[in-house]
């Protein structure tokens, strides 16, 4: 196998674009994939200060390593979990990172901010683990960005994670949750900052690939609440389409966005309003945030 742009051997072979790489020119060619991301969506320019979530895993360091090499501000915030050692030594991973590359770190703690560790709010609320944790991270992010002053937060999500989510929703027809899905999201009200993903047209083999050629430590166990996750079963599926069939994942999820997405976006459906208790956006009275952290105080005895 030869790379395709300078003959050598490669190191990666990429069947979904019928191509293959040596080192130096698959680097290229995802930063290149990053740089199309970026400017297609228009997901932020040179003069913002992006936030990178990262969590010290594969994905949102790559993102966090692109960006700083490609020049832009960034600044990276890990959310403490609390979820044993795992949170601990992700935690370890970002710092490291963070403080290899001269670049800040911002730390949120769950903790802190709900009273009690994921693992515990769950416990309280008997809500399936990573539906109070996907909740939590998307309020806490948010909050950071907006207190911080950031205008735009960046995520890890790449090609797989996307399909996987469309696949997911389309399973159960969940169509409110489609016009949702999507590589940028703007701010649709001045408390909501814009969220973008500039890995989604990277498969997740790719993005490892990148991390382990940058030598970027990260931390490769997987929460221990993802085992047994739909989440997961839906990768697989997609991942033996993907071996029957090189560029499945990549045209589920493009042509959704390209062609079925417009369908379902009804902007207008949705009224946002502040919430009553933090004043965080929400659709009703109280946001779903705030009601959970109510309910994890009345079941956790101080
Ligand atoms: S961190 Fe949270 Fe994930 Fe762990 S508890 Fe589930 S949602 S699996 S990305
Ligand atoms: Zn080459
Ligand atoms: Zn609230």
């Amino acid at each position: 196998m030869k790379c395709r742009k300078c003959g050598e051997g490669a190191a990666l072979e990429l069947r979904r674009h019928n191509a293959a790489f040596c080192a130096p020119h698959f680097t290229e060619f995802l930063r290149k994939q990053v740089r199309e991301a970026i400017r297609q969506h228009r997901m932020f320019t040179p003069d913002e200060t992006v936030m990178v979530a990262v969590s010290g895993g594969k994905d949102s360091l790559a993102l966090w390593d692109v960006l700083i090499e490609e020049g832009y501000r960034t600044v990276g915030l890990y959310l403490d979990l609390g979820i044993f050692d795992y949170s601990r030594e992700s935690r370890e991973k970002c710092e490291a990172f963070a403080a290899a590359r001269g670049q800040q770190l911002l730390v949120e703690s769950v903790e802190s901010a709900m009273g009690a560790p994921i693992p515990e709010v769950q416990k309280a609320t008997r809500r399936p683990t990573c539906s109070a944790c996907g909740l939590s991270k998307r309020y806490l992010i948010n909050r950071a960005a907006l207190t911080h002053g950031f205008p735009v937060v960046a995520t890890g999500h790449n090609l797989d994670d996307e399909a996987a989510t469309l696949f997911g929703s389309v399973m159960h027809w969940q169509t409110e949750a489609l016009p949702r899905q999507s590589p940028a999201l703007p701010s649709t009200h001045p408390k909501l900052v814009r969220r973008v993903k500039p890995l989604y047209r990277l498969a997740e083999r790719e993005t490892a690939a990148y991390a382990f050629l940058r030598r970027i430590d990260y931390i490769v166990e997987e929460c221990p609440f993802a085992e047994g996750a739909t989440s997961l079963a839906h990768k697989e599926v997609l991942n033996r389409l993907e071996a029957a069939s090189p560029g499945a994942k990549h045209n589920f999820l493009f042509g959704f966005l390209e062609r079925a997405r417009p369908a379902f976006d009804r902007p207008e459906a949705v009224r946002l309003a502040e919430c009553a208790a933090c004043g965080q956006v929400t659709t009703g009275e109280v946001c779903a945030f705030c009601k959970l952290v109510d309910q994890v105080k009345r079941r956790v005895a101080p």
